[in-house]
């Protein structure tokens, strides 16, 4: 009370104040309470009749309630109190039965709507099973249609003739070996169709040697380069062709008398010749003509120098010389194919051998009346040499003037400084060392080749050399003299490497080179560049285009190209467990195509048909493939009228929206399927994962697992289930290459390569299959990459940043043809193979690199939903800071092998048709989100 009793009386009096109020308080509060409840319970008895519909209802009456304090007298309070007290908790225990009867019944509420969820997408997923059924069924039900139509069989291979040695099959003797063509002189009968193409070349040391000490290293490279092509055979009898290697003579021991009795002991010159080809390789002008009066049957001649007379056109072969490149693969050391334009527009070097008729070879072994002929061919040309020097002296002067007039880079030299290398009379000679004039042509845009101003003469070594080193070295060859026979020109496309002009565009000769625009330059080069590697850049490939040549004009198909075996992981005696896969969350509910039965895609049904077209883009002429991604499209009508087998037109022609679209694959191309190739090591868990998700993939050929893993799936490992094979390959190394080998298991032309770790939905994987159905020569796939240039260095970079624009698509998720895979692991350079070895990474890059180089085209990106995942794929720098170093040096090893950068940016992805557009409600998209 202390503290009271301090208080000023003020302060007295408001607490004695306070206190009166307190009791009246306390009072009014406990009436409040009590009306409160009765109001409730009021209210609450009427709300299970009457549903309350707005909050303001229930708060009006309020006011009606509330009971005066002084008119309840205090003997009445007790009583009121408790019955107050009583009604409580009556109504506390009727909130309570409310509550929980409240509560049973939202149970069941909710019960019945998940029931009724659970019967709604059961309703959805049978329709769909239905629908797929449905498809699936008209699927088969038109397989056994073809299958009925299909009446005529795939034809039989003719048997194979054999000609024994006694075989005589008479072909109407030419008149002379001069008309000789392929008519008249060739024996079909030793080569049919289905014979492939035996060769049978003559040991030169068992057959060579008194005719010609070759030189020995050329020699040993024609030896080699016959032991390694797939066509050659021991056994002569057998052989459709015959070759014969020549090399330099000695002028000592040559003589037409030996010569000719040489190739007439050969053992299977049958008195004529047939189909035997007589490689000359010389390479000096001192026996050009050692054929000049030799009597060679009905034997080709295949060598570099040839004369308006002895060239037999259709039958003859123009050949380079054997120069065979030194060690390494024939890549290494070309210049790069930029810059385009160089320090020098145009060039040439050489000496002019004036004809002098002294300097006609006499040759001392000859019979004495071929003397007297050559003697008096001499005096005729007495006057012609006068006439050619008078031509060559114009072209000399027109070229100085066109020098000395013009700021455009000229460099015409018309005298050697120091060694130089002899042609035939009346040509240019060669100037100078291998090295002099390898730096001279790397310094020159285009450089000319003079043709001999003898016009008898058609093909010399020295223009041969000229035109080798031209290409080799990326100056494009400007040949002056349109009578020149370039060499396999049956084959080669020359005019798409190189300008060829008649000397009487001399005068116009500046004016013309001028008008080559840089990416015209660009395109010459290139293609000379993929001549020179593919059919002069060693003695081996200069071999297999001299048979591919002949084995091409007698329509034989090249030998079929290798598979890559894929031994399982298991063997024969072992069936792995099996997993019964759970029905995983469709995560679609499209439809998005029959379950068909798996079918291979046709295979090598182009053996005869392959032409020289083949020869002139960068692919390989040297094997035959079971199909290409640049097969030709049969035009649309022509699948209505009879060539129908294979096609499945969208509602049968009629076309249509989501719905008929999904019933049928449709486009330009016969139904085929797809095959998947994942690569894996080391993570079981989510390889099983990724295999689930493949059940119920409509078009799915196979699965096909590289185990890259030496060591061995344990035995216990479950294998799910997914209704199609699933193939698990045994890797010899570990080694990202085998993402790409061309397994013998692949069936299909379409391969989808796909990261285990990589989550594609079944709508986007049958999208990325129908656009590469479309795209077939091209890579197609989900996440974009670009090269970036780095100005500072001057060099490429790699990037993954996001942009838009790229020009590599990674091949953790990538469809492509089944081709790439054997270009990959055949035709690309075995360089760019050892360094993804060696770094364990870039394998993406060099196939992006490839199918650009092949094609000059850029990938395909396909859209993808937006929650696409790639772990596999490092998006940022700080990801992983070595892997990003790797690739931008694995970019710029690829450019320099490739001598270019075969990349090209693309700026469009690919979305399906109706994706954005509004429809009608009775129509369907051709996919809900892509
Ligand atoms: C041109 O070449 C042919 C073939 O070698 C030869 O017979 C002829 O004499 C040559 N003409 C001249 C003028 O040198
Ligand atoms: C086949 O493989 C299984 C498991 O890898 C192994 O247990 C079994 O011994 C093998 N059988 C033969 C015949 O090699
Ligand atoms: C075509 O060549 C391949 C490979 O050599 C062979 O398997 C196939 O039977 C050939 N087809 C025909 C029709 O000759
Ligand atoms: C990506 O972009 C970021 C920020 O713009 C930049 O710092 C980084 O260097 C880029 N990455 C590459 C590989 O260019
Ligand atoms: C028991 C009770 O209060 N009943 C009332 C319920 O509401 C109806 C209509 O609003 C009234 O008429 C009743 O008197």
């Amino acid at each position: 009370m202390a503290r009271f009793d301090c208080l000023p009386p003020r302060g007295r009096l408001m607490h004695w104040l306070k206190s009166l109020r307190i009791t009246r308080v306390i009072a009014v509060l406990l009436l409040v309470l009590v009306s409160v409840a009765l109001i409730t319970h009021y209210y609450l008895s009427n709300m299970s009749t009457e549903p309350v519909r707005e909050g303001s209802q229930r708060r009006k009456p309020l006011g009606d309630a509330i009971v005066d304090p002084d008119l309840i007298k205090g003997s009445d309070l007790e009583y009121h109190v408790d019955e107050l007290k009583r009604i409580k908790s009556s109504v506390a225990k009727e909130l309570r039965d409310l509550e929980s009867k409240r509560q049973k019944l939202q149970t069941e509420i909710s019960g019945y709507t998940t029931h009724i969820d659970s019967l709604k997408s059961e309703y959805e997923r049978l329709t769909k099973d239905l629908q797929m059924l449905k498809i699936t069924i008209n699927q088969a039900n038109m397989e056994k249609e073809e299958a009925f139509m299909k009446t005529l069989p795939d034809i039989k291979a003719p048997q194979r003739i054999l000609a024994g040695l006694e075989d005589n099959v008479n072909v109407a003797s030419p008149r002379s070996p001069l008309s000789c063509r392929m008519h008249s002189c060739f024996d079909y009968s030793r080569c049919s169709l289905l014979s492939e193409f035996p060769v049978y070349f003559y040991s030169p040391s068992d057959y060579g040697m008194g005719l010609s000490p070759v030189e020995h290293f050329v020699e040993r490279s024609v030896s080699e380069a016959f032991g390694v092509t797939p066509y050659a055979v021991s056994d002569g009898d057998l052989a459709c062709l015959y070759v014969v290697l020549i090399g330099e003579l000695q002028d000592a021991l040559f003589s037409t008398a030996t010569l000719e009795e040489t190739l007439r002991s050969l053992p299977y010159w049958h008195g004529d010749g047939r189909n035997h080809v007589l490689l000359n390789v010389a390479r000096t002008h001192s026996n050009v003509d050692i054929f000049d009066d030799v009597d060679t049957g009905r034997a080709f001649l295949v060598q570099s120098t040839f004369t308006s007379r002895n060239f037999r056109r259709g039958f003859d072969i123009v050949s380079s010389p054997a120069l065979g490149v030194a060690n390494g693969e024939v890549w290494q050391g070309l210049p790069p194919l930029s810059p385009l334009r160089r320090k020098y527009l145009l060039t040439f070097q050489g000496e002019y051998l004036a004809p002098q008729p002294a300097s006609i070879k006499t040759n001392a072994n000859k019979n004495n009346v071929l003397q007297e002929i050559n003697n008096q061919r001499q005096l005729q040309s007495v006057s012609e040499v006068a006439n050619l020097l008078s031509l060559e002296k114009t072209v000399v002067d027109t070229l100085k003037r066109m020098q000395s007039v013009s700021e455009d880079g000229f460099n015409f030299q018309f005298a050697c400084e120091g060694s130089k290398l002899l042609g035939a009379v009346s040509e240019w000679s060669l100037c100078g060392t291998d090295q002099s004039r390898q730096n001279f042509l790397q310094d020159s845009t285009f450089t000319l080749i003079l043709t001999p101003t003898n016009t008898s003469l058609v093909s010399t070594v020295i223009t041969q050399i000229r035109l080798y080193e031209a290409l080799r070295y990326g100056a494009v060859p400007v040949i002056l003299g349109d009578h020149l026979e370039l060499p396999f020109s049956e084959a080669i496309d020359w005019r798409r490497a190189s300008i060829i002009l008649p000397k009487a565009r001399l005068t116009e000769l500046h004016f013309f080179v001028r008008t080559y625009t840089d990416t015209e330059i660009y395109t010459l080069r290139h293609q000379g560049r993929f001549l020179w590697e593919t059919y002069f850049g060693s003695t081996e490939r200069l071999v297999e285009t001299l048979l591919a040549v002949v084995r091409t004009r007698l329509q034989i198909p090249p030998v079929p190209v290798m598979d890559s075996p894929s031994p399982s992981i298991f063997n024969t005696s072992f069936i792995p467990p099996k997993l019964s896969a759970p029905d995983l969350d469709p995560e679609t509910d499209d439809v998005l195509g029959p379950i068909e039965q798996p079918f291979p895609s046709p295979m090598f049904r182009r053996n005869f048909t392959v032409t020289f077209e083949e020869f002139n883009h960068p692919r390989d002429p040297f094997h035959l493939y079971p199909n290409s991604p640049f097969d030709k499209k049969l035009s649309s009508e022509a699948k209505f009228l009879g060539s129908g087998l294979g096609f499945r037109p969208i509602n049968k022609g009629e076309g249509g929206a989501g719905k008929e679209f999904n019933e049928a694959l449709g486009g330009n191309y016969p139904r085929e399927q797809f095959t998947v190739v994942i690569l894996t090591y080391e993570r079981e868990a989510v390889l099983i994962n990724a295999l689930q998700r493949f059940k119920g993939l409509p078009h799915l050929n196979k699965v096909i697992v590289v185990w890259n893993n030496p060591t061995l799936p344990p035995v216990e490992m479950r294998w799910p289930e997914i209704g199609v094979k699933v193939h698990i390959v045994k890797a010899a190394k570990n080694s990202l290459n085998n993402r790409f080998l061309p397994y013998d298991a692949i069936e299909t032309e379409a391969v989808l390569s796909i990261d285990d770790d990589a989550h594609l939905r079944h709508d986007e994987i049958i999208f990325g299959f129908r656009v590469w159905r479309e795209e077939r020569d091209r890579i197609v796939g989900f996440p974009g990459r670009f090269h970036a240039w780095d100005l500072s260095h001057k060099s490429w970079l790699y990037n993954s940043n996001y942009s838009c624009e790229l020009s590599m698509v990674l091949t953790g998720a990538a469809f492509f043809h089944k081709y790439y895979a054997y270009m990959y692991s055949h035709i690309m350079p075995q360089a760019i193979r050892d360094k993804v070895d060696e770094y364990m990474n870039c394998e993406d890059i060099a196939m992006n690199f490839l199918v650009s180089h092949l094609t000059r085209k850029p990938p395909v990106k396909v859209t993808s939903r937006w929650t696409f995942r790639c772990p596999g794929c490092p998006q940022a720098l700080s990801g992983d800071e070595s892997h990003f170093e790797e690739r931008h040096k694995c970019i710029n090893f690829f450019v320099e092998v490739y001598g270019y950068m075969p990349l090209l940016y693309t700026q469009y992805r690919v979305d399906s048709v109706l994706f954005k557009t509004r429809l009608p409600h009775d129509k369907q998209k051709c996919f809900r989100y892509i």
